[in-house]
């Protein structure tokens, strides 16, 4: 069985191994810092948070040494999230991030819950877009509420919010269009979609949460902080990662935005969305750092 880095993170690994084969068979105890820069940057650490780790750390840095420095860019990990039912997500992005591949990922896995899941199709700026989230609902066999092309998305926020309360539902998810004709409709359409949010159940959204594309690594960074400052971020997801070997970007993105990460996307079917547990992720990375080729 493979863990949490193997299976989250193949790409990354492949970089790494590839990177320097003889360090992978050495290092048992130490690895030269100017190799561990070598690696840190071919996974796409950004270069300011890699000089940052490796700060006043020996020229041969130990697992000990390294091991809380990782850590250390994950401190704002932690979240108390409200437990109000029903929890109202909205899910945010650009472009063919991933929401609506996500919004199913999560559904799914609410439903294996024992969880009851309605959702909102408020990317109503694609006719398409709707289609695809009606047919995850439709496969998935979850309600959804939809509206034409072309209407409020805050409209669709509304109906489906109430609908959730009314129904009892436990999670009511709502996805949103990635771009408009220009970045302050967009900034003013998500703001509108909180404030009807809000007026549809108190206090919701309770959780915003920002798919991020893992295979623009630390350039997604930028993105990022722009919807940050139009509504917010609780949370992070980022998907992709099957195909990228940028995933040291996750230490840039956990130390810059200071949002934790919950999930992470690893394909395109409803089972490949795997909880980050930054941990598990470094513990990983470190396996592979300190163990040598034999327990790859
Ligand atoms: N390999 C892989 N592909 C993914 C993953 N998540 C999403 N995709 C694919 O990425 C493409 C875009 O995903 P969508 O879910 O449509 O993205 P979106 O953000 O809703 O896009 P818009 O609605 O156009 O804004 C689709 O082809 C998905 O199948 C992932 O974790 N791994
Ligand atoms: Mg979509």
């Amino acid at each position: 069985m493979f863990g949490f880095f193997e299976r989250g993170f193949k790409k990354t690994l492949e970089v790494i191994k590839a990177l320097d084969k003889s360090l992978m068979v050495e290092a048992i105890h130490h690895i030269k810092k100017d190799r561990l820069e070598e690696i840190l940057i071919e996974s796409d650490v950004t270069y300011d948070l890699i000089e940052e780790i490796l700060e006043n750390l020996p020229d041969e840095v130990s697992r000990e040494d390294l091991e809380p420095r990782l850590l250390k860019c994950f401190e704002t990990q932690k979240k108390d999230w409200i437990h109000k039912r029903p929890v109202v997500q909205l899910i945010i992005g650009v472009n063919g991030a991933g929401k609506t591949t996500t919004i199913a990922k999560l559904a799914s896995k609410y439903r294996k819950q024992g969880k009851r899941v309605i959702l909102g199709a408020s990317d109503t700026f694609r006719a398409a877009a709707i289609e695809q989230l009606r047919l995850w609902a439709d496969r998935l066999d979850i309600p959804v509420i939809f509206s034409k092309q072309g209407h409020d998305p805050s409209g669709v926020t509304f109906d489906a919010i109430r609908s959730g309360v009314a129904r009892n539902m436990d999670y009511i998810i709502i996805d949103t269009a990635g771009r408009l004709h220009n970045q302050s409709n967009l900034s003013e359409e998500l703001k509108k979609i909180v404030r009807v949010a809000d007026k549809a159940h108190a206090g919701s959204p309770h959780q915003k949460i920002l798919i991020l594309d893992g295979t623009q690594g630390t350039s997604a960074i930028v993105q990022a902080e722009k919807f940050n400052e139009m509504i917010g971020i609780d949370g992070i997801i980022i998907t992709k990662l099957d195909g990228t070997a940028k995933g040291g970007a996750i230490f840039s993105i956990a130390e810059a935005l200071k949002v934790p990460i919950l999930y992470i996307g690893i394909g395109e079917k409803p089972d490949d969305l795997i909880e980050f547990v930054p941990k598990e992720f470094v513990k990983g990375l470190l396996d592979k750092l300190y163990k040598g080729e034999s327990k790859l």
